[in-house]
This record gives C-alpha cells, sequence and structure tokens, in this order.
C-alpha cells in the first residue's frame, strides 16, 4: 500500500495510528466548539487516502437489483435538492483503551474523542434512489432488493486489497426523515480527502462504520453487505466470547449507536487548583464539569446525571447544544442526529471520583460497569465514565 500522497493534518491531533492514519482531538479541543472543526474531527481509515483528481470524470454506479444500471456524475448529485444535516458521527471504537484495562481488546486504542459533530452538505441518498426509480419507502424492490451497499474506492488489508464497504436497509435509505446523505460539504466546505473526498454516504445515528467515504459504487442487494467490516467485525459479542470460539455468523452487524456520554473537562486523573469554598464548616473546592451526550436512532439526550463521589449520589446536569439556547430533547429547535454538551459545577473535597451518565429520551441508560459490556474487539464501551480529581497546592 502507498502513503506517499497522504494529504496534511493538524498538529494537535493525537495520532493512534500512522497507516493508516488514525488520529483523535485532545478532550479540550473535543468540546471547545459544539460543530467539531474538521481540523479536529477525528480520522479513521483502513488504508490510504484515495486521490481523485479529475472530478470531472469521477462518477458513483448505481446498480444490482434495480432494472436500469446507472453513471451519476457530480454535476447530477448536485442537481438534486441539497440539505444540510448536524450529525454526529461516532466510531464503534470510540472510549477502547479504557476497554483495553480491563481485559485487553484488538483494535486501534482511542480515548474518548474519536467522534465529531459536523453540519453535512449533499443530496438525500432516498432522492438518488428515487432517481433511478425506487421510491420513498420501500423496503424491497420488485428483483427482491432490501440492502443498499456502499463501495469504496479506497483499498483495506482486511478487504485483501479491496475497497472497504457497508451496507444499510433499502428502508432506512429510501426514508427520507432518516437524513442519510450523500455529502459532498462537511462544515461549509467541500469535504476534504481524509473525510471522502469528493462524496461520502452519512448515515445519522448510526456507528461510523457504515458512513463510507470515496464513495464509488451503490449497489442494490438482496442480502446485507458480506464485506469483513460487515462481517466480520463491528459485531457486539458478550463477555464470554473470546479469539478461540468466536463465530461471527452468530451476530448481527452493529448499526444504531446507544447511549453514550464523555467526561471532556477532566483527564483520567487531573490535579487541579482552585479557590477554596467554604460548606458549613467543610472546606470544598469548586470545578466545572463538562462533556458531550449522544445517542443513536435519532434518539435524544433526556438527562446527564453526574456524580462526585464515584456513582453513589448523582445531580442533574445542564444540557445544551448551541451556547445558550436550551436544550428540548425531541423538540424542533434541536438537531436530533447531534450530540448534546452538558455542564455542572460541583463542589468537591480534596480528591474525588466523577462520573457522568446519560439516558436517552427511550430511556436507555448506560451501563455501570465495562466489565458487564466488555467484548473481544473493544467496541461500544458506553460505561459510565469516570474520572479521578484531586486538588493540589
Ligand atoms: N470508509 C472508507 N471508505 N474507508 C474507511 O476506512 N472507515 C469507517 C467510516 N467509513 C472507513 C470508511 C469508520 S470505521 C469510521 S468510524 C468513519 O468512516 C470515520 O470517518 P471520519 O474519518 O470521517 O471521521
Ligand atoms: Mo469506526
Amino acid at each position: 500500500s502507498d502513503y506517499s500522497r497522504e494529504p496534511p493534518r493538524h498538529p494537535c491531533l493525537k495520532i493512534n495510528a500512522k497507516e493508516p492514519f488514525n488520529a483523535e482531538p485532545t478532550r479540550s479541543a473535543l468540546i471547545s466548539s459544539y460543530v467539531t472543526p474538521v481540523d479536529f474531527f477525528y480520522k479513521r481509515n483502513h488504508g490510504p487516502i484515495p486521490v481523485v483528481d479529475d472530478i470531472e470524470r469521477y462518477s458513483v454506479s448505481l446498480s444490482g437489483l434495480i432494472k436500469n444500471s446507472k453513471d451519476l456524475f457530480m454535476k447530477d448529485i448536485c442537481k438534486l435538492p441539497k440539505y444540510t444535516v448536524t450529525a454526529t458521527l461516532q466510531c464503534a471504537g470510540n472510549r477502547r483503551t479504557a476497554m483495553s484495562k480491563s481485559r485487553t481488546v484488538k483494535g486501534v486504542g482511542w480515548d474518548i474523542a474519536a467522534l465529531g459533530n459536523a453540519v453535512w452538505g449533499g443530496a438525500k441518498l432516498a432522492d438518488v434512489l428515487e432517481l433511478v426509480g425506487i421510491p420513498y419507502l420501500t423496503s424491497i424492490t420488485q428483483s427482491g432488493g432490501k440492502h443498499v451497499e456502499f463501495v469504496s474506492i479506497d483499498k483495506c488489508k482486511e478487504e485483501n486489497g479491496g475497497p472497504y464497504k457497508a451496507s444499510i436497509p433499502l428502508s432506512q435509505a429510501t426514508n427520507p426523515e432518516a437524513d442519510v446523505l450523500l455529502a459532498y460539504e462537511m462544515n461549509g466546505e467541500p469535504i476534504n480527502r481524509d473525510h471522502g473526498y469528493p462524496l461520502r454516504v452519512v448515515v445519522p445515528g448510526v456507528i461510523g462504520a457504515r458512513s463510507v467515504k470515496w464513495l464509488d459504487y451503490i449497489n442494490i442487494i438482496a442480502e446485507e453487505c458480506q464485506g469483513f467490516f460487515m462481517q466480520k467485525d463491528y459485531k457486539m459479542f458478550p463477555p464470554t466470547v473470546n479469539w478461540d470460539n468466536i463465530n461471527w455468523s452468530t451476530r448481527r452487524p452493529q448499526m444504531d449507536f446507544p447511549v453514550q456520554s464523555a467526561i471532556c473537562s477532566l483527564d483520567d486523573v487531573s490535579v487541579v487548583k482552585h479557590g477554596k469554598v467554604v460548606l458549613a464548616a467543610i472546606i470544598c473546592f469548586q470545578i466545572t464539569i463538562k462533556g458531550y451526550a449522544v445517542s443513536g436512532g435519532g434518539r435524544g439526550i433526556e438527562r446527564v446525571d453526574v456524580s462526585i463521589d464515584g456513582g453513589k449520589t448523582w445531580e442533574e446536569a445542564t444540557r445544551y447544544q448551541r451556547t445558550g439556547v436550551p436544550y428540548i430533547a425531541d423538540d424542533s429547535s434541536s438537531d436530533r442526529w447531534a450530540w448534546v454538551f452538558f455542564e455542572a459545577e460541583a463542589n468537591i473535597p480534596q480528591s474525588a471520583e466523577i462520573v457522568a451518565k446519560a439516558v436517552d429520551i427511550s430511556a436507555n441508560v448506560q451501563p455501570e460497569s465495562i466489565d458487564s459490556v466488555w467484548n473481544l474487539r473493544g467496541i461500544l464501551n458506553t460505561s459510565w465514565h469516570r474520572v479521578h480529581v484531586r486538588v493540589g497546592q
């Protein structure tokens, strides 16, 4: 594989792997703005970044279980109504390093910033499919098509040098309300090479692995995609499954992301210097607890609870998306596919274990322990996020 034409990247990213390039921002950079600047947006690749030089000749081929195959050029896609969707993309491996500390897992070691929130601009996949004769809200085509497969132009070793691919159900792809995009813009600029230039899929509310970058083919198929990343990866196994007894076919490919949150204003172990507060003759120290919370499937965040005593007692944090606008889950003023930030002030003793857990609008709650969700691939670590603070002089 050839890594001689990689794009430039911001020096503040923490590099978890160089080839393929995998990197995330620092915790504080991550929560410095609601819309993540492209430079700070995590980068998750499985091969070299493809080079698309001739945009005039670039096209996406639509074929499979449809009457007429069609090549769509950028000008065809740009002719369709343009939508902007604010959506958080999160890698299923986010927070893997912490899971690894419980018991070793396989995969890129991510801290808590393998996610980002962007304003994606592009055509709705539902409109693209309508263009080739598949109406809105179709779950099966006349010829038996039930899934939409996205094939990239990159080359991955897991696919033996073939392209990255994934699929989603046709019912989701043809549902305009699901907001699945073929995106050519990220935060108002043409998508850059790292994030899928010239065109990528964005599947809101679903693990990042299904949002295929550098799109080459869209295939309408009867069964879900048989590629490595659908069948041999990104599946959730119980804690008892190990590399000797694993049977990949027993589990479904992960789609929706579960409810997640993390504290970003503090490191795993922080020593803070702060002013003293005297409360009922007890000396306390004021700290600010800030972070993100997000759930899958368009489920808003109902609540974020924070604890300063390791999870014995809790206080509710305030939540917001855009600063100054109160966040109301499920309200038309909120971005349904996007994260919320939370914030709480607390008075802590000399040392404390701070914990956060989020609850989504379906009352799904993050699991308390890592061990209860531990899995050999180290995905979906959504356990309560814990950090330790000691007040130093
Ligand atoms: N698409 C292609 N073609 N190749 C990839 O390696 N990685 C996937 C997904 N789409 C990948 C891909 C994974 S696992 C994630 S989490 C997201 O892209 C990351 O998107 P980003 O790099 O824009 O943050
Ligand atoms: Mo991912």
